[in-house]
């Protein structure tokens, strides 16, 4: 088969499918035929949804185009009927020309014969240039061109001045001719993946352009005038090169999506982007009142007594003592050191320091507190001899959180009092962790140097330091000048903790209103100054300036002896012996006012968690070291109707912590046996209601898991999206470093074998037409789809088909359908609901093709089981909708009423049993169920009107752009309907496995710890 014969097949079957003659099923088995290997031994195969081309590049599958030399050139019959279709439309003058999947090399100089064609469409070719020809199409409004092999456009693009739609997307243009700019009716212009590195300034001129798509280009910068596009709605700048955005930007009123994902962002844009479009709006707009910023973090790491905190007094001139106490938790110091800017005339850098406590207790929770933005000074001491390896420890902590390009000095001290017994292999640190270190420097920090008139060897390490924070990624990052001094005064304030309230006077007096006082409050969370969680209703109140002082608290926690007797057990009541009665004398006693507070952001920090009953909180950092009796053994015989499933995480380095941090994130399924609960140093036991169980347990460098229930899958499918959410957030350094594996099913004198295989490679192997392999521990030979059972991603429309057909486990795999839906448009989640009905209100709305007046509900969505908003006057909307927003929203709309009908057999019980008597639900053929079955009448209704042929998900497990269009749509509407969310009825809470969920107040108010509001 050739790339052409497969192309001309899937056109044939699709028509069939849009016809009727073919179902979803048999489509998607058919296409899934339609896979070649070309002559390098790649495969590609055609996309069951998209019609687009995937090769797969030995991990996964990517969308790309087959080069143009392993397309055959055009043969004989496709160019007559070529010339054949071209040479009909201009004859009779065709209006709309479809010339898209039709392998063509090039388009011959006669396309512009048809002078009368208002759209040409030519996707999906392999078009290497444009004939100068096309300049004669003047009434063109619509062009698509997309998935060709452009690398440029001609010169006379330019004359085609009526075009309002202009598609270029995934070809390979670097730049744009300045004629462009001649095409001033465009709306529409999108030029993603392509190979663009600037744009011509004349773009500006597009002044009615509502959509401008520039995603997976090399932009670096924008021009400020790109703000004169006033139509602009939606901006796609996502996977370029872009440290700023123009600030001009901020004053495009009617922007509803800007889209800046994977770009290097300096870190200010980068916290205000994540807050959402309001807050990059005040950013950018503080920005025409910027000057440029010179900060970074300086952090003191190494083994307890190694002289860190005596180090950050002779850098800073501050004189040693022979005697300093041990540091408890971290001492934060906001200007601590300032040096002159090693290449900037007249410019200085600014340095806070963190010296942490070097005890082992705190090495699990300070490791939060390492940013990128930062200059590391890994202390250790010759004299104690055995420091080399510790150096190695505090290296892997250090990338395993930073990542590679972390910036390390290693500095030993004592070089002049010590005699030296150990010294430190610098060459094979330099191997490992080559990247991250900028340099060995020796230190006294007792003895003076007349020649410094500073302490030996500390003038140079100044200079050191200097020259590693000129490359740091914030440096000379613009910053508002109001904004800059808001924040200096209330970093001075002697206060460690204000009511919010408080710190915004202290803003409104440097004239920042309400949004820029909540930006720069989160931004100076995400940058390490304060702690706020703005977004946490209990929370929200209170802003601790001074971090230290929290971190000190969590450290009393942490060294308290008795909890870790109670084995991580911490009763409200023994709180006050821990924050005030403690035995560390001359250190900070903290009131009983603050202790709910400093409880819930322990829970934040994942630090502890409420437990259910008997007024306590669990450390999960002192739980048992024993493990407690199993209720099963991973190696014992699942019970009767019980499948058990394994996986392993192995890693290069199990980061510190993995396992107490895994047990706050995994309390929800705390399994308890008579009064226990089951966890301990290595590992948890979990229970997940209907189900199944689960062990998690941590065996060197290896992270086991194994789930059992009747159909184990889904619980081991949100056990694996929680550990690799857990990675992510808290260890970016360990992207590449772990994988994720089966072990081998064979077992050796009794006990299971140690080979492992790579889920990745397995499916590799796969697709490549193996069907066992063997294993390289034990040698036998296994069955790759056995082996992969349970781990691969099921595509939608098979997982539903074992869902009509009611197979065994019918709960979990309900369940694991809407989890991956609603997984699937988690990156929208932030901004507002996913779930919601959409009914016509009008008396006669079936006789029309598009109704007016409808009805929105909006839908709760807690975990299996969303219902209506019920609460009075909240999550309803009556509104009068535009036909082009309806049927923006209708496919989107069809699709999750058909999800949520899917789920209603499961969780109509599970929400009789959530509201108990207090509350009459009754749901066969309620409002519920008649709104949805309305909804997606209505919504199939709009559809056929305007014949939308996307389906809602790709086979890919990605939703389309017509469902995150839709979900978009949502949003817009509730922001014009509801700008303050006051009648949402929902609120926003975020979940370990990577999204946000909607809870109505009831669910709200079920998944909060239960911590009272005062402790004495
Ligand atoms: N002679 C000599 N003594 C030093 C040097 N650096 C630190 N010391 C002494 O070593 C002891 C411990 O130093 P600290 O600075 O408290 O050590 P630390 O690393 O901050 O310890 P923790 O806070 O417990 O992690 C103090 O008594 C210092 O005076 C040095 O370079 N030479
Ligand atoms: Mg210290
Ligand atoms: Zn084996
Ligand atoms: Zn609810």
């Amino acid at each position: 088969m050739t790339f052409q014969e497969l192309e001309k097949t899937y056109k044939e079957l699709k028509a069939q499918h849009d016809s009727g003659k073919l179902n979803d099923a048999a489509f998607e088995a058919e296409v899934g035929k339609l896979r070649m290997q070309d002559v390098q031994g790649r495969w590609w195969q055609i996309g069951v949804q998209s019609g687009e081309w995937y090769m797969h590049d030995g991990n996964r599958w990517n969308k790309t185009n087959p080069p143009k030399e392993l397309f055959a050139t055009m043969d004989k019959t496709t160019r007559q009927r070529l010339f054949a279709n071209i040479e009909e439309a201009a004859r009779k003058k065709q209006t709309h020309l479809d010339l898209s999947f039709r392998g063509l090399s090039e388009l011959p100089t006669e396309i512009g014969e048809c002078t009368e064609l208002r759209s040409l469409d030519v996707r999906n070719n392999y078009l290497t240039a444009l004939p100068e020809s096309v300049s004669k199409l003047t009434n063109l409004e619509s062009l698509g061109l997309r998935w060709n092999q452009l690398t440029a456009l001609p010169k006379s693009i330019g004359d085609l001045n009526k075009l309002q739609s202009l598609d270029l997307k995934g070809n390979h243009i670097a730049t744009l001719p300045e004629s462009f700019g001649n095409l001033t009716n465009l709306q529409v212009l999108q030029l993603q993946d392509n190979q663009l590195s600037s744009l011509p300034e004349s773009i500006s001129k597009f002044t009615d352009m509502h959509t401008l798509a520039l995603g997976g280009n090399r932009l670096t910068a924008l021009s400020i005038s790109l703000a004169q596009c006033e139509k602009l709605t939606e901006i796609d700048l996502s996977h370029n090169q872009l440290a700023e955005i123009p600030y001009s930007l901020a004053r495009l009123k009617k922007l509803q999506r800007i889209d800046l994902r994977d770009n290097p962002l300096n870190p200010a844009l980068k916290s205000a982007y994540e807050q959402g479009l309001p807050a990059l709006r005040a950013y950018l707009l503080s920005l025409e009142k910027a000057e440029l910023l010179y900060e970074a973090k300086l952090i003191l790491v190494g083994e307890g007594g190694v002289g860190k905190t005596t180090l950050l007094k002779a850098l800073t001139g501050q004189e040693p003592r022979v005697d300093e106490p041990t540091t408890h938790g971290a001492k934060i110091d906001v200007k601590a050191l300032v040096l002159p800017h090693p290449e900037k005339q007249g410019v200085e850098i600014q340095f806070n320091s963190w010296d942490f406590g070097g005890q082992d207790v705190y090495r699990v929770t300070h490791q939060f507190f390492f940013s990128r933005r930062s200059i590391y000074l890994l202390v250790w001491e010759p004299r104690k001899g055995v420091q080399a390896s510790q150096v190695e420890d505090w290296l892997k902590i250090i990338r395993l959180r930073v990542g590679d390009d972390a910036r390390v000095i290693i500095v030993s001290t004592h070089c002049k009092t010590g005699e030296r017994i150990a010294r430190i292999d610098k060459p094979v640190l330099m191997r490992d962790f080559g990247s991250m270190i900028v340099g060995f420097h020796e230190v006294d920090n007792l003895v003076d140097d007349p020649a410094t008139g500073q302490k030996v060897g500390i003038a140079e390490l100044r200079t050191m330091i200097a020259d590693a924070a000129k490359h740091l990624e914030q440096m000379g990052m613009p910053f508002n000048r109001d904004w800059r001094a808001a924040r200096d005064e209330l970093l001075a304030k002697k206060e460690p903790c204000i009511a919010y309230a408080k710190f915004a006077d202290v803003c409104a007096r440097h004239n920042l209103d309400d949004i820029a006082t909540q930006t720069l409050a989160t931004l100076m969370h995400d940058l390490g100054y304060i702690v706020y969680y703005g977004d946490d209703e209990r929370l929200k109140n209170d802003v601790v300036l001074q971090p230290e002082w929290l971190t000190k608290a969590i450290g009393f926690v942490l060294e308290d002896r008795k909890t870790q007797e109670m084995d991580g057990i911490l009763p409200d009541d023994r709180l006050k012996e821990v924050w005030w009665d403690h035995p560390f004398k001359g250190e900070q006693k903290y009131d009983s006012a603050l202790y709910p507070f400093f409880l819930r952001l322990m829970e934040k920090y994942d630090v502890s968690y409420r437990l259910e009953k008997g007024n306590a909180s669990l450390v999960a950092q002192h739980v048992s070291q024993e493990r407690p009796a199993p209720p099963w053994l991973a190696d014992e015989v699942p019970t009767r109707g019980n499948r058990r499933i394994a996986m392993v995480c192995a890693m290069d380095d199990a980061p510190p912590g993995l396992v107490p941090w895994m047990i706050v994130r995994t309390h929800d399924y705390a399994y308890h046996l008579s009064g226990h609960r089951l966890h301990w140093q290595k590992g948890m036991f979990l229970r997940n209601t209907r189900h199944g169980e689960a062990m998690l347990e941590l065996r060197e460098r290896e992270f086991h898991i194994y789930a059992q229930a009747v159909w184990p899958e889904f619980f081991m499918n949100v056990l694996r999206k929680t550990l690799q959410k857990l990675i992510t957030d808290n260890w970016p350094g360990m992207e590449g470093r772990y994988y994720f594996a089966v072990p081998c099913k064979n077992r050796i004198d009794g006990k299971a074998c140690n080979g492992r295989f790579p889920i990745e490679t397995l499916r590799k192997f796969l697709e490549e037409g193996d069907t066992t392999v063997r294993c390289l521990t034990c040698g036998t030979r296994q069955n790759i789809v056995e082996l992969l059972f349970g781990f691969e991603e099921t595509g939608w429309s098979e997982q539903l088909r074992g869902i009509e057909s009611k197979l065994d486990g019918l709960d979990s795999r309900i369940a694991n359908y809407v989890f991956g839906v609603m997984q699937a448009i988690a990156s929208e989640s932030k901004e507002g609901p996913r779930l919601f009905t959409i009914t016509p209100i009008d008396a006669d709305w079936r006789k029309k093709a598009f109704s007016n007046r409808y009805k929105l509900q909006l839908i709760c969505e807690a975990e299996g089981c969303p219902h209506r908003v019920e609460e009075k006057d909240k999550g309803v909307y009556e509104f009068e909708a535009t036909k082009e927003w309806v049927t923006r929203v209708a496919p989107y709309a069809n699709f999750i009423a058909g999800v949520i009908k899917t789920a209603l057999p499961v969780s109509v019980p599970a929400l009789r049993l959530f509201y108990k008597d207090n509350y009459n639900i009754d749901f066969k053929d309620t409002p519920f169920e008649i709104e949805l079955n309305l909804t997606k009448e209505a919504a199939s209704k709009v559809i056929g009107e305007v014949k939308t042929i996307d389906q809602p998900i790709t086979r890919e497990g990605a939703v389309t752009e017509v469902n995150r269009s839709g979900v978009l749509a949502l949003h817009a509407l509730l922001r014009e309907l509801d700008p303050n969310h006051a009648k949402l009825g929902l609120k926003r809470v975020p979940t370990y496995t990577g999204d946000f969920r909607w809870l109505c107040q009831k669910h709200y108010d079920a998944a909060q710890p239960k911590i009272p509001d005062k402790i004495v």
